[in-house]
């Protein structure tokens, strides 16, 4: 065994171990201590790592996900475990109780996040058929059994949060970007004035090792504001449009929706919806070109809008690079990828591991250590070294799978990483970190699948 072997070996053994830890039987918390609940987009990339191991599980995972749908086809971005004493804000405070569309007997949020479920659905499927048997049987039974909730989940998100078919999904929080805190949302949260939030006592700066890593007080104030609102008219879509104070399309939320309605079409036709595929690919097509009509001819960076203040948002983070998720255009796709590498990104020579930064290292937005701001996001390689794979850029797969197992090395899974110094913050034993690695340690050992 080489010493490469090895390394590799011990990572999956480890990410392995965390993600058992995460276990709770039906859903993986996001981290042990700081998320103890199920978030959706989190879940996703968990059943990408558990199918690398136990296909059931990582169905399991998935039927979590799709059980908490609202009846609008909304999927939540949380579904919470019993555990109410680790984490704020809690079911109680969500106000989701007396939603009408929130299925009975499944505690969740009533906002959402990006829809990479179906790009798991497909890592699922796919490796349960290299397995054959009962994991082939069960994976494809389940691919049957839950189509149409994925479906009825991207016909929710085109028709309500692009009712004008733009291509680009609004959002009304920035928790529903994933991208909790990011310079990207410092304009349209500057122009939200919260009213009266009730009293809060903050959970979050107790589990990491330093709160300047988190947002600070006056931004969770703001969320919590924009929570208050969304459940002063109980969660219900319309009345959420006209209330809330923070309406932004979201250009990287769309570019995971063009790829997953594309991915869903290819599923939905294996198992003879074809109506429905045809439909999605159109949905794909439409999102791939709403994001390719954001991009800044000067920077070559795709854009957020914010529609309250008809602007666009050009601060240099790592969703400019939507185009590359979205797919499409050869030359726009060549153009990001090389932008990605340059000395911007991957290239700037500060980094301590050659991989991209949530925000620009050239950008004065920049801040190293804090949250959205700046750390490097592991999972978020994983899904742009899928999406270069799927464009044919198999350098960039490549690249960045090598480099964040190199970065992974220090077993640590931590939810975020210092860019300049590779330290790894926030939580540790972080699920979809474990998750990543997992994904990267089976393409090198199960052979390259996805590569030429
Ligand atoms: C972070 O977001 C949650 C709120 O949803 C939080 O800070 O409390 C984000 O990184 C988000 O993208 C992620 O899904 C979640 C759980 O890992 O944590």
């Amino acid at each position: 065994m080489n010493t490469e072997t090895v390394a590799l070996d011990e990572i999956r053994t480890r990410a392995i171990e965390v993600l058992r830890l995460n276990d709770l039987g039906t859903m993986t918390t996001a981290a042990p201590d700081l998320y103890p609940h199920q978030w959706s987009w989190d879940a996703a990339f968990v059943a990408i790592g558990l199918a690398r191991f136990d296909v059931p599980r990582a169905i399991t995972e998935l039927r979590t996900v799709i059980d908490a749908q609202w009846s609008t086809g909304m999927l939540p971005h949380i579904v919470f475990s019993d555990d109410d004493t680790r984490y704020f804000p809690g079911f109680d405070r969500w106000g989701t109780a007396g939603a009408a569309a929130r299925p009975e007997g499944v505690r969740s949020t009533g906002i959402c996040q990006p829809p990479v479920h179906a790009i798991a659905l497909r890592h699922v499927v796919d490796r349960a058929r290299e397995n054959g048997g009962a994991d082939q049987a069960a994976a494809e039974s389940f691919l049957r059994e839950s189509f149409d909730g994925w479906y009825a989940w991207h016909r929710w998100l085109a028709g309500v949060r692009d009712p004008e078919g733009v291509g680009l999904i609004e959002i009304h929080h920035g928790w529903e970007s994933g991208f909790d805190n990011s310079p990207r949302w410092d304009g349209p949260y500057a122009r939200v004035v919260p009213g009266d939030v009730e009293p809060f006592v903050r959970k979050d700066t107790q589990h990491v090792g330093n709160v300047d890593e988190r947002p600070d007080d006056a931004e969770y104030t703001k969320y919590l504001w924009l929570v208050q609102q969304m459940a002063s008219v109980g969660f219900d879509d319309e009345l959420v449009e006209r209330t809330v104070d923070f309406r932004v399309r979201d250009v990287f939320f769309s570019g995971i929706m063009a790829a997953a309605s594309e991915v869903l079409a290819g599923l939905g036709e294996e198992i003879g919806r074809h109506a429905e595929a045809r439909e999605l690919r159109e949905t794909a097509r439409r999102f791939r070109d709403g994001v390719a009509s954001t991009v800044d001819p000067d920077t070559g960076l795709a854009r957020d809008y914010d529609v309250l203040a008809r602007q666009w948002i050009s601060t240099a983070t790592v969703s400019g690079f939507a185009p590359l998720v979205a797919g499409g255009d050869a030359d726009l796709l060549d153009r990001q990828r090389s932008l990605l590498q340059g000395p911007d990104w991957m290239g700037h020579p500060s980094l301590r591991f050659p991989l991209p930064p949530s925000t620009s290292p050239s950008s004065p937005a920049f801040r190293p250590r804090t949250y959205w701001r700046g750390p490097v996001w592991p999972f978020l390689n994983l899904l742009l070294g899928w999406a270069g794979a799927r464009n044919g850029q198999f350098d960039l797969d490549e690249q960045l799978r090598s480099v964040s197992l190199q970065q992974l090395s220090d077993l640590a899974f931590g939810e975020y990483y210092e860019p300049l110094t590779g330290e790894p913050l926030g939580s540790l034993s972080q699920a979809w970190t474990a998750a990543a690695a997992l994904e990267w340690v089976g393409q090198t050992t199960s052979g390259p699948e996805r590569r030429p």
